[in-house]
């Protein structure tokens, strides 16, 4: 589940400036919608950040092994969470 925080920031010379930096809060590793499983819907997600390769523009939920790739690596981290199916 996504979660968006905003903060504002003094730089150097005195101006006051709004940083946004959103969060993926997920229940386990694979769990890209944060719906405490790791189902097809988390595969579809997945998918459409394999297909992107760099983060970003994809997901970086989805990079598993957060090395800023979607890659083979993190697709062999998703389907052994995926035959887990529910997160612990
Ligand atoms: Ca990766």
């Amino acid at each position: 589940m996504p979660l968006t925080v905003v903060a504002r920031v003094m730089t150097n010379n005195a101006s006051v400036q709004n940083v946004g930096v959103r969060l993926n809060v997920i229940g386990c590793l694979g769990d890209l919608d944060g719906s405490d499983s790791v189902d097809d819907a988390d595969c579809s997600l997945f998918a459409q950040s394999y297909n992107e390769l760099v983060i970003p523009p994809g997901d970086p939920a989805a990079d598993l092994n957060q090395d800023g790739f979607v890659d083979d690596s993190d697709f062999i981290l998703l389907v052994q969470a995926y035959d887990r199916l529910l997160c612990e």
